[in-house]
């Protein structure tokens, strides 16, 4: 019988040749059921022997540690980035500038990961610290979230004490799923892989970025026992880390480029993201000779990938029908892989934005995203226009038939039927959303089906429902319960402060932000309603047509009408001051001490603004000390009793929110 140390030496061992197979070689050796068997029967052997749980097990990949803050990390080596090209003539340009000094220069060129730079230590075969590139000089410690990278050794094969670095970065089918799951939850989605892998691994909490099917590559060996970045890169593939396999070794720069066109060929097939092509002197040797400027080392340089950018057939424009009554067209294309995600549809914003790219039914197209999320259209490939087709705008409201209207000086078409179907939805929709009147249990679909089933007809009919409680409840998939809570948020809203009210209403041109200065400055609703175009329009930041559309809107009865109803129904419709933001501060005691990068009474009105208390001294209620620079006493009172301590940036980065 063995021990249960040697039981749990063997398990370590199988599991983590296990995940070096599954993760780095791309060549299972164990099926999952095993693994999860055997990962079950360690943690159980560490829960009741926690004396024995190391470093390197691989139940840290399950995560579970979890920080009160990042630790700095001073990098021995500086974390250099790299100067970047955009063309094939810079490239040459750098070409002769290695050549001048190194005129037996190779090139190794890797694909450019879009990801973060880390990078990792090893003491003895063991990783010990994981840490970001910061400013090249210090960066965090995310130790505990790297040891939930899969592909990513605990241990070491031999027991060498080394250090690597690399890129975590998200796989695009992964950012994909975790952003289905945050939409579906209500919350924001990351725009990109490299967003979603900085947010995942800038978590205090691992569990969460367990979660988050982090992946990495390594591409710089730090140590001496290696001649070429070829050999570096075949080096820490033997030591078990992952490299990524698409490097070339070329003899001139136009190889290079031949590499450069080749990989963006490749590119939008790949499971991640590149932006470009890291090309490195692939002698060792001769970077010291070919030197470094302050910022970048002039050994290496990154080629940036334009905008990815697919064709595609547009084979019909539909129409939407917006809140306001505004008909927006949208682009449907035959389905194409475009930059992580597949495109089908793209708004064509309006009528004239159509004739200016001059787009065909039946054209091939260009489509880019713009900010890296929005799929765009670039324009009409010319020379595969087979057919002359121009875009005819329709003139009758796609939904109810009626007849279009637009507006002198816009460019968009609406549907002036007050009783347009898709118009009602979606006011309804938009008013119950959450910068709206956030009535969260009513959402897209519950409003929808509401809607259909007679319940809801206009906005103040959600304030109705209540008298229809028997018959909601039977509805199918709703119940006692869901109803129950829908009511009571409904009731819970009508305490909404004004601006959401004004906003809710879906007033054209009147967003959240227009809505609010409104609100101040009028307090309450009949003072909207009676205020002149004049007044309106000398408000900061609210122009003519903004207040023409709120003078328009209250001048038709039947939006009188409306607002007369919620009154009656209660709705709160005065400004009730400024609205307590729910944010991490809320309900928390807070001390600050120390200098901080804002004046003191600006941090204690935002920490206030979202329902923070602010006490000056620490004690054993204190939730967070945010300490600035030369903080003293209070900081290592803190300490001792444990609490939460915030640095200036993470204080900057959580009242942004
Ligand atoms: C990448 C990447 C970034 C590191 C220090 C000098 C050269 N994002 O994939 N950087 C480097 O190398 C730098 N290589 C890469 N492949």
């Amino acid at each position: 019988m063995p021990t249960i140390e040697e039981r749990l030496n063997e398990i370590k061992e199988i599991l983590n040749k296990a995940s070096e197979a599954y993760y780095t070689k791309d060549m299972p050796i164990m099926e999952d059921y095993e693994y999860d068997k055997l990962m079950n029967e360690l943690i159980k052997i560490e829960e009741e022997h926690p004396e024995l749980k190391t470093l390197d097990s691989p139940t840290n990949r399950i995560g579970g540690e979890v920080l009160t803050k990042f630790k700095k990390v001073t990098h021995e080596t500086k974390m250099a980035s790299l100067s970047d090209a955009f063309s094939y003539e810079e490239l040459y340009d750098f070409d002769k500038r290695v050549k001048e000094v190194a005129p037996e220069a190779k090139y190794l060129c890797e694909l450019k990961i879009d990801g973060l730079s880390v990078s990792l230590k090893y003491s003895n075969g063991i990783l010990v610290e994981a840490s970001t590139r910061g400013n090249g000089l210090v960066g965090e410690d995310i130790t505990h979230n790297v040891r939930t990278i899969k592909s990513v050794p605990l241990k070491l094969k031999n027991n060498d004490s080394l250090e690597v670095r690399g890129e975590i970065y998200m796989p695009r089918e992964s950012l994909r799923k975790l952003n289905l799951e945050r939409e579906e939850a209500g919350e924001e989605i990351f725009a990109n892989c490299r967003n979603a892998a900085a947010g995942s691994v800038r978590q205090l909490d691992s569990k969460v970025a367990s979660k988050r099917n982090l992946d990495a590559f390594l591409y710089y060996y730090m140590e001496d026992d290696i001649l070429t970045q070829e050999e570096a890169l075949i080096k820490m593939r033997e030591l078990g880390f992952n490299v990524n396999p698409n490097y070339m070794l070329c003899n001139s720069m136009d190889d290079v480029i031949k590499y450069i066109e080749k990989m963006g060929e490749l590119r939008p097939n790949l499971p991640y993201d590149i932006d470009g092509i890291v090309i490195k002197v692939n002698q060792l040797e001769l970077h010291s000779i070919i030197g470094e400027t302050v910022k970048y080392p002039k050994w290496a340089i990154a080629y940036k990938f334009p905008p990815e950018e697919v064709k595609t057939q547009l084979l019909d424009i539909i129409y939407q029908v917006g809140r306001t009554g505004v008909i927006t067209p949208v682009g449907v294309f035959k389905p194409v892989s475009l930059a992580g995600s597949v495109v089908s549809k793209a708004t064509l914003h309006n009528e004239d934005y159509i004739k200016m790219k001059d787009v065909h039914i039946g054209d091939i197209v260009t489509l880019h995203k713009a900010g890296d999320v929005i799929p765009e259209v670039v324009g009409p490939v010319l020379e595969e226009r087979k057919e002359i087709k121009p875009f005819v705008m329709i003139d009758k409201c796609p939904c109810c038939g009626e007849a279009l209207k637009r507006y002198e000086g816009e460019a968009d078409w609406y549907c002036i039927n007050p009783l347009c179907k898709d118009k009602l939805i979606n006011k309804l929709i938009h008013f119950a959303s959450k910068p709206a009147y956030n009535i969260d249990s009513l959402g897209d679909k519950l409003s929808r089906l509401l809607f259909e089933l007679g319940y809801l007809t206009d906005v103040s009919s959600i304030f109705n429902l209540k008298f229809n409680y028997n018959e909601l409840v039977n509805i199918p998939g709703l119940g006692e319960k869901s109803i129950t809570n829908l009511l009571n948020a409904i009731e819970e809203s009508k305490k909404n402060n004004l601006d959401r009210l004004v906003f809710g209403l879906g007033i054209r041109h009147v967003g959240a932000k227009a809505a609010l200065i409104i609100s101040k400055r009028f307090k309450d609703i009949d003072g909207i309603i009676n205020a002149t175009f004049e007044e309106l329009s000398n408000l900061d930041d609210i122009g003519e047509v903004i207040a023409r559309c709120v003078v328009d809107y209250f001048n038709n009865p039947l939006n009188l009408e409306l607002i007369d109803r919620l009154k009656n129904l209660g709705l709160n419709t005065k400004y009730i001051g400024e609205e307590l933001i729910e944010g991490f501060f809320t309900g928390k005691k807070v001390v600050l001490t120390g200098t901080i990068s804002m004046p003191r009474d600006e941090a204690k009105m935002l920490i206030m603004k979202q329902g923070g208390k602010i006490s000056e001294s620490v004690s054993k209620k204190t939730d967070i000390v945010i300490a600035g620079e030369a903080a003293g006493s209070k900081l290592d009172k803190a300490h001792e009793l444990g609490i939460y301590i915030m640095d200036d940036k993470e204080f900057q980065e959580k009242i942004k929110r």
